[in-house]
């Protein structure tokens, strides 16, 4: 380790250029401040790095949930870093794509090798076995502790706590691998929500959306060339999509297909593509899509005007006119009556929707219209507007009017969700990983909290498990195994409460994350660059194959080895928890990776491996025949499926169930599309939270914009009279690189505010605000700004809370303090519906980029 960090210290990181670079990529204003890495910076110097053949490229980690998947290669000399660069295993082209990465993957390694990297295993000062001062977690000193002590305290606090509460007050929040230790030990209480999805997680597959989160919902890429229109309902693919998505719109735009964006922000991504910009207040789509669909009916003439597609409507759903229910449904219960308001008097017209959700009623009908008559549409949303609460119908009402205007399994033509690494590109994956072979653990306690009321849980010893059944639980330990839930899910003002309350809480972290932070014991662990290697999945035409980059860091060890560690000391043996070899897994996953054949036909293997291979590997397995060789895997360290146009590997989405619904049923009880679906709402129901109907009815989102106003008849406005979003942000991938100081600069995390918004609260652009929920307050600089729209405030997501306990004021922004904890339908993580009132704050707010890192022990 010594001789490692001596060695990184004669080589110089070239922060002007990456800073130039993402400027140019972002569009971002830059300043030039101190910086903070563990590898010493000169920009004067930079030119003194070594040459290229000086060192060995290999393929590194780009890890995180990004919703992109990039080559990521660094240059590696003496274990140490001293360049990255991206995909250049081949010439760019648009049917051939580069897997380019952006600003946060391009500065990994000030990720990896970041000043304020954990080193040692950490306790807190005032612990001591039953919690001790519990109120000083996120404010205590921290110790520094071996690696037996670490984790002799861990392995007695879990015995301790199951003697005296039983398995059942251990809550696990993430990390598969303390998972296994866990569920060997007797088990623990798991969380669930409905994270990225929204309302587009459990229910679509009800009514008769394809499975897989939704990923074959849409047409692939090559095909979206053929649309005449695209419409993105909800989705900045240039922030949230990473890699190529926003370049395969770029095509279909040079196609001639036109953009229309419906979002509350004219954002980088309707820049670049937007012939129109419809904004419209969060949570409200519904309603206006309501409003499309009254326009539809109440002007369709099959002869003179159509407008709408009964051929698909008649084959192909169910429920839309009372003459096509599905069985044992009653007739009045169809979907046209109820956009007529025939039985509840009230006509979703667009006058009515354009009141709810402020798009005029005007654009709502000439929308309308225009995706009717257009041959061939796109519509197209991201999971943002389903991250709304109430919204488990919103689904069903997108698929509805996709149904209606029959742009659904024809080519150009197509509904559904285009998000994460799918984004632009539907379609089933055409490469693929094998598995690992590792035999999984089962949890013996088959319990688990949904996100909304998790806090609330463990602080009332209450949690509702389903329709009429809440249950006790006492919760006494939380386990960090991963992930940054005190930081990502809702309710984070009580999340530290809870975090107070319980008698022991553990973390492993790379860095002092907000989940570490609030813990009694900190485990430092490794990043991928610092693992054995392994592969990673992203769209569907590309497999990387990362190699080992250096060694741990000071003293980090891998989750792996701390869950064998601990279960060791509970009474097991390694094979008990690992049957079979960190090696032999990462093999079983290289020799069971498949490709689809050129033909479309079915899988192939895509490795060739010999009996040298396996031999220099010292692993069990087989020889092989594949397409590439592992040596040239390696090398290149990504496999990237060829395409062009009117190959066999495109896709289209619900094709055979368009031409023959019979013969290709989906999977719901009537075969078809449920547009009427009994089962969606006794699903919604069986959650115990809220309720729904088996159509797609409006429902306000609770703390949306009809919870702005305090007399929603006189339109007087309440407490909290603006909406808050949480844009996904390209400083961050969720919380991960939030302390990279590069990314701070480049991507400043200001708060957008409508400048009408603004000036009626006396609010410059740049003065700091107070942004106020009824869950917490936090502190922002303000970006005042006409590219939000008025009512709405774009809080970026994902900052790592820095609390004032004074004040109890976060000053870093932190989205989940404002978001608060309430559950409803499908367990939605709701984070798009929040309201909060914004002030002018008096104390200045020095950008974060000029903070200090958070460094617990040198
Ligand atoms: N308010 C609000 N909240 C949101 C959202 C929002 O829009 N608004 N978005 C939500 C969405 S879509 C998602 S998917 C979730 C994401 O929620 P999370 O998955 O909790 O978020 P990440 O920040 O990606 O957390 C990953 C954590 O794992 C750590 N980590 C990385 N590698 C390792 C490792 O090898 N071992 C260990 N032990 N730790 C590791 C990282 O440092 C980081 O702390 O957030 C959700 N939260
Ligand atoms: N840089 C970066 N990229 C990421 C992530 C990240 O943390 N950082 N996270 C990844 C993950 S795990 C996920 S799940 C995806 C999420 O990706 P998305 O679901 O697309 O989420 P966002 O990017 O937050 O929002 C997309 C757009 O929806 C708009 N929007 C918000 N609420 C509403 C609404 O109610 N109605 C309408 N019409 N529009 C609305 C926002 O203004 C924004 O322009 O992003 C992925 N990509
Ligand atoms: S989009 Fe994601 S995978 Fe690609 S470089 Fe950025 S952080 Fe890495
Ligand atoms: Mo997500």
């Amino acid at each position: 380790m010594a001789k490692l960090i001596r060695s990184a210290g004669q080589y110089k990181l070239d922060r002007r250029r990456f800073l130039g670079w993402s400027a140019a990529t972002a569009g971002a204003a830059l300043l030039l401040g101190n910086q903070t890495g563990l590898l010493k910076l000169d920009p004067a110097k930079a030119k003194a790095a070594p040459a290229a053949e000086e060192g060995k490229w290999v393929t590194a980690a780009c890890w995180h949930n990004c919703g992109g998947r990039c080559l990521n290669k660094a240059l590696v000399r003496d274990g140490v870093v001293i360049r990255q660069k991206t995909d250049d295993t081949h010439e760019d082209s648009p049917d051939f794509p580069q897997q380019r990465g952006c600003a946060r993957g391009r500065s990994q390694r000030k990720q990896v090798f970041a000043v304020d990297r954990l080193r040692y295993p950490m306790k807190r000062k005032h612990w001591e076995p039953g919690g001790g001062r519990k109120d000083l977690r996120g404010r205590d000193e921290w110790v520094r502790i071996s690696w037996d002590e670490a984790l002799d305290i861990v392995a007695s606090e879990i015995k301790r706590i199951v003697e005296k509460y039983g398995n059942r007050a251990i809550l696990s929040t993430g990390g598969s691998e303390i998972g296994r230790t866990l569920a060997l030990y007797g088990g623990y209480v798991g969380t669930w929500g409905t994270t990225s999805w929204g309302s587009w997680r459990w229910g679509p597959a009800k009514f008769g959306m394809a499975e897989g989160y939704n990923d074959t919902s849409i047409n692939d890429r090559l095909d979206l060339r053929n649309s005449n229109l695209i419409v993105i309902w909800g989705g900045n693919p240039a922030w949230s999509a990473g890699g190529s998505p926003t370049y395969h719109y770029l095509q279909a735009k040079k196609a001639g297909a036109k953009f229309i964006f419906i979002d509350p922000i004219y954002h980088q991504s309707a820049e670049l593509l937007a012939d129109e910009w419809i904004p419209i207040r969060p949570g409200t789509d519904h309603a206006m899509m309501l409003g499309m669909a009254y326009t539809l009916i109440t002007e369709d003439d099959p002869v003179n005007n159509p407008l709408i597609d009964w051929d698909f409507l008649n084959r192909c759903t169910v429920g839309f006119d009372a003459d096509h229910m599905p069985e044992g449904a009653d007739p009045k219960e169809n979907f046209k009556d109820y956009v007529l308001g025939t039985y509840d008097g009230q006509p979703k017209t667009p006058e009515w929707a354009s009141e709810i959700c402020g798009v005029d009623p005007h654009t709502i009908r000439r929308l309308a219209r225009e995706i009717a008559t257009t041959p061939r549409v796109a519509l197209l949303t991201a999971w943002a507007p389903a991250r709304t609460r109430n919204s488990d119908s919103w689904p069903q009402m997108f698929m509805t009017f996709g149904a209606m205007t029959g742009h659904m399994g024809q080519p150009g033509r197509m509904t559904g969700v285009s998000c994460h690494r799918h984004t632009a590109n539907g379609g089933p994956n055409l490469v693929t990983s094998g598995g690992a072979g590792l035999p999984g653990i089962k949890n013996p306690i088959n319990e688990s909290i949904n996100d909304s009321e998790l806090w609330n849980a463990v602080l009332t010893g209450k949690y509702t498990a389903g329709y009429n059944d809440v249950r006790d639980i006492n919760i006494q330990m939380i386990y960090h195994g991963g992930g940054a839930i005190l930081q990502t899910r809702d309710g984070m003002t009580k999340g530290i409460e809870a975090h107070r309350h319980v008698e022991f809480v553990v973390s492993h972290s790379q860095f002092l994350t907000t989940n570490s932070k609030y813990a009694d014991i900190v485990l430092p662990v490794t990043t991928p660059w610092e693992r054995l290697g392994g592969l990673l999945t992203g769209n569907r035409e590309i497999l990387i194959y990362y190699t080992n980059v250096t060694q741990p860091l000071f003293e980090a060890k891998d989750d792996a080895w701390i869950a064998t560690e601990i279960a060791k000391r509970l009474g097991f043996k390694e094979e008990d928890i690992y049957p079979i070899s960190e090696k032999q897994q990462l093999f079983n996953q290289l020799a069971g990776s498949k490709v689809m054949k050129e033909d479309g036909s079915g899988y192939e293997p895509l490795l060739t491996i010999t009996e040298e291979d396996i031999a220099e590997w010292g692993v069990e397995g087989k020889p092989q025949q594949g397409r590439i060789t592992l040596k040239e895997f390696e090398e290149r360290g990504i496999y990237q499926v060829p395409r062009r146009p009117g190959d066999k590997l495109g896709f289209i989405a619900y094709e055979a169930f368009r031409k023959d619904p019979e013969n290709n049923p989906l999977n719901t009880a009537s075969g078809k599309l449920e547009i009427h679906c009994q089962a969606l709402a006794d699903l919604i129901k069986g959650y115990g939270f809220t309720e729904i109907d088996p159509i797609p009815t409006y429902q306000p989102r609770k703390e949306g914009y009809e919870d702005t106003f305090a007399d929603w008849e006189k339109k007087i406005k309440g407490e909290y009279p603006l909406q808050v979003i949480n844009p996904h942000y390209p400083r961050r991938s969720h919380s991960v690189f939030d302390n990279v100081t590069w990314l701070r600069e480049a991507f400043p995390s200001m708060v957008m505010l409508n400048s009408q918004d603004a000036a009626a609260r006396g609010i410059k652009d740049g003065d700091t605000v107070l942004i106020t929920s009824r869950h917490g307050k936090v502190l922002r600089r303000a970006h005042v700004t006409d590219l939000i729209m008025p009512g709405v405030v774009g809080l970026p997501h994902g900052a790592w809370v820095e609390m004032d306990e004074e004040k109890q004021i976060d000053k870093a922004g932190a989205d989940n303090i404002l978001c608060g904890g309430i559950p409803s339908g499908q367990g939605i993580s709701a984070w798009n519906s929040c309201i909060v009132e914004v002030t002018r704050y008096d104390e200045p707010l020095a950008p974060d980029h000029t903070w200090e890192p958070r460094i617990p022990l040198k």
